[in-house]
C-alpha cells in the first residue's frame, strides 16, 4: 500500500531504547497520597489495607507483564526490575513504564473492594513512573537497599510519632520527635516498653515480590484404548509470585535467592 503524505509524522518519534545489560527499574509513587489516605481515612502511621491493595497490584503487575524479576514497596511506592537481558517491547522505555503503571493503577481500582469492602473508592487514583537504568548487580542492589532505608527512616519516624499522639498524650510531639534524632529507638523502649524490632516486619521492611517454583501434582482420569479409565498423578512445575517481609539490604536475602540476580560480566 503507498505511504500517505502524512507517513513522514513517524519521524517525529524519538528513540527510547533503554541500553542494553542494565537491569530496568520503573519506580511508581502514587499522586499525591497524602491526600488520598487523608479522604479515604487510612489508619495511622501505617494502614494494612492499603499496603495489601499495593502488594495486590504489584503482584498482577508481575504476573501479567513480562521479564520483572523481583518488586519492592513500600508506603505509596513499588519499584519493579526487569531482567537485563530483557527485549520487551524492544526495551523501550515509555512502553515498559506505561505498562507498568496503567496495569498497577487498573489493578488498584479493580481489587479495591477486596482490601476495603464497602468503604467506597471516592476518585480515581494516579501513580507516575520513571525508568532508571542500573548496570551492575552491586548498584541494582544499593537501589533496592535505598527504598529500603527509606521505608525504616520513615516507618520509625512515623511508629514512635503516632505513638507519642497516641499513647504518650503529646500535642508537641511532631517538635520532639525531630529533635530526639537518635533516641527513637529508646523513646519507644524507656517510655512505651516498645521494641521497635517486634513490630510488624511488612511496616519494617516492606514488600519484597519474588517468583518461586512450586511444584503442582494434579490428579487426572485417563482412559486409554481398550483399557479401564484409571487416575494418574501428573506433577507440573509452577512460578507462583511470593511475598516476602525481610531484610534485602543485607546478603542473606540474595544467597538465599540467587536466582534473582544474573552475574555480572
Ligand atoms: P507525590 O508523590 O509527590 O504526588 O505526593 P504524596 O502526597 O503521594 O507524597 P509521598 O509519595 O512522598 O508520600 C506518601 C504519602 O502517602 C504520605 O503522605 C503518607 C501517605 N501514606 C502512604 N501509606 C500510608 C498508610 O499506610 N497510612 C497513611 N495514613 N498514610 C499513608
Ligand atoms: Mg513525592
Ligand atoms: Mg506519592
Ligand atoms: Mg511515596
Ligand atoms: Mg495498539
Amino acid at each position: 500500500m503507498a505511504k500517505s503524505k502524512f507517513e513522514y509524522v513517524r519521524n517525529f518519534e524519538t528513540d527510547d531504547t533503554c541500553l542494553r545489560n542494565c537491569y530496568i527499574v520503573v519506580r511508581l509513587d502514587g499522586r499525591n497520597f497524602h491526600k488520598f489516605a487523608e479522604k479515604h481515612k487510612f489508619t495511622k502511621p501505617n494502614d494494612n489495607r492499603a499496603l495489601g491493595l499495593m502488594t495486590r497490584s504489584a503482584h498482577s503487575v508481575m504476573e501479567e507483564l513480562e521479564d520483572i524479576i523481583v518488586a519492592y514497596g513500600q508506603s505509596d511506592e513499588f519499584s519493579f526490575v526487569f531482567k537485563r537481558t530483557s527485549n520487551w517491547f524492544k526495551r523501550r522505555a515509555s512502553k515498559l513504564m506505561t505498562h507498568v503503571a496503567s496495569q498497577f493503577s487498573s489493578s488498584y481500582v479493580f481489587y479495591w473492594k477486596k482490601f476495603f469492602g464497602e468503604k467506597p473508592l471516592l476518585y480515581p487514583p494516579g501513580f507516575d513512573g520513571r525508568v532508571v537504568l542500573y548496570p551492575s548487580n552491586h548498584n541494582l542492589r544499593d537501589y533496592l537497599s535505598w527504598r529500603q532505608a527509606d521505608c525504616h527512616v520513615n516507618n520509625l519516624y512515623n511508629t514512635v510519632f503516632w505513638t507519642l499522639v497516641h499513647k504518650g498524650g503529646l500535642t508537641t510531639s511532631r517538635q520532639r520527635t525531630g529533635t530526639l534524632a537518635a533516641d527513637k529507638n529508646e523513646i519507644l523502649f524507656s517510655e512505651f516498653d516498645m521494641n521497635y524490632n517486634n513490630e510488624s516486619a511488612l511496616h519494617r521492611k516492606g514488600t519484597t515480590l519474588i517468583w518461586e517454583k512450586q511444584d503442582e501434582t494434579v490428579t487426572k482420569q485417563v482412559k486409554l484404548p481398550n483399557e479401564e479409565e484409571k487416575e494418574v498423578h501428573v506433577t507440573r512445575s509452577r512460578k507462583r509470585v511470593r511475598a516476602l517481609h525481610c531484610d534485602i539490604i543485607g546478603e542473606q536475602f540474595w544467597e538465599d535467592h540467587p536466582d534473582i540476580l544474573e552475574d555480572d560480566d
